[in-house]
């Protein structure tokens, strides 16, 4: 008798030989990690080919179902060898991938962010230029203060508004966050005798609703000058180089009769609209000026109230907003831009 080789096989031997060469010529086109788990779930998952197989076991004579079994365990333990190796491979091939990458450790890496200056540092360091320029020091101060450095020393009476609890941040009765830089030329006053030329820029704080316009923390710069001989004049020629220096050389100043408890005569500093150069536009509501600040002759009871002998000495002093300052000069129109830290925001103004 003549049996063709197939026909000597058995049946399941002959599912599991094709199986496998189906499976060998997948593995040897599986190009990833990932192509030989698809295989592996294809072939020994729980819904795989093999599965299909071991349950056909069960209609095969009870006899043989043992031997069955143990084929295609056999089977299996092929199948998982082999991707155990060709995952090996892999890894292997993965390896030496990297090891024979080259890098180029002088290759210039990218620029680091440096970031800019703040807009608000810009301004208080052009205004500290122009004043060190004419012989004025710059001093900083604490941002909490005593009432009576703050008010008292400033010829603001205990019932004055500005005193509330309401316009001002109080940490106790006597100690506040500093509503203006004044207390430091108080400071600087007590400490120094005339002539004084400082100028204070830094953070003051006020109890206003935070909108376009107001924050509850804003930068200004205060300055002063007390000596002997010193007269209205001294101010303007000082604060029209200011705006100068600040807005160009073509800028004019204007001062209106205002009030402030803490000089007399008191008056509002204007400057030309840098916007329209003072024919008039949105940002000066048409008038050709913007107010920048206060300023006037210093009171004779500030004056007094730092030891100071105001029939002896005279002087005058300032005070301005910074954001008000470089929200013009930007052309900005909400106070809030400076604070909400948008680095792309800030860079932009330069
Ligand atoms: C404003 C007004 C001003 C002062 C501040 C001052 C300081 C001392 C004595 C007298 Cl120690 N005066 N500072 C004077 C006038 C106006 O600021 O509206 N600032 C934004």
């Amino acid at each position: 008798m003549f049996f063709r080789y197939n026909e000597l096989m058995s049946d399941l031997d002959q599912k599991l030989s094709a199986l496998a060469s189906r499976f060998d010529a997948a593995l040897s086109d599986a190009p990833d990690e990932k192509a030989l788990d698809d295989l592996r779930v294809a072939y020994l998952g729980r819904s795989g080919e093999i599965t299909l197989i071991r349950r056909s076991i069960g209609e095969l004579p009870a006899a043989e179902r043992p031997e069955a079994g143990k084929t295609i365990n056999a089977a299996v333990e092929a199948l998982e060898a082999k991707l155990q190796s060709a995952l090996s491979g892999l890894e292997r091939r993965h390896l030496d991938a990297a090891l024979g990458e080259t890098i180029d450790v002088t290759f210039p890496s990218a620029p680091a962010h440096l970031g800019t200056l703040h807009p608000i540092r810009r301004i208080m360091n052009e205004l500290a230029d122009y004043f060190e320029r004419h012989g004025f020091a710059v001093v900083l101060g604490p941002e909490i203060e005593t009432d009576a450095n703050n008010f008292d020393a400033l010829n603001i009476p205990p019932d004055h508004p500005a005193r509330e609890g309401l316009d001002s941040f109080y940490l106790r009765p006597d100690l506040l966050l500093r509503t203006h830089t004044s207390p430091m030329q108080v400071r600087t006053m007590r400490t120094h005798q005339p002539p004084v030329a400082v100028i204070v820029p830094g953070k003051a704080y006020r109890r206003d609703a935070i909108d376009a316009r107001h924050a509850y923390m804003f930068h200004q710069c205060e300055g002063l000058l007390v000596g002997e001989g010193f007269h209205f004049g001294h101010l303007k020629g000082m604060l029209t180089g200011m705006c100068r220096a600040l807005f160009g050389p073509a800028q004019a100043v204007r001062f209106r009769p205002s009030f402030f408890p803490f000089t007399e005569p008191s008056a509002e500093v204007d400057t030309t609209c840098p916007g329209c150069g003072g024919s008039g536009c949105k940002t000066c509501g048409g008038s050709g000026w913007i107010e920048l600040g206060g300023s006037g002759m210093v009171h004779p009871n500030v004056l007094r109230s730092v030891g100071y002998d105001p029939d002896i000495v005279t002087g005058w002093a300032f005070g301005f907003g910074i954001e008000r300052i470089a929200m013009v000069r930007y052309d900005m129109s909400d106070i809030r831009d400076f604070f909400d830290n948008t680095p792309t925001f800030l860079e932009q103004l330069g």
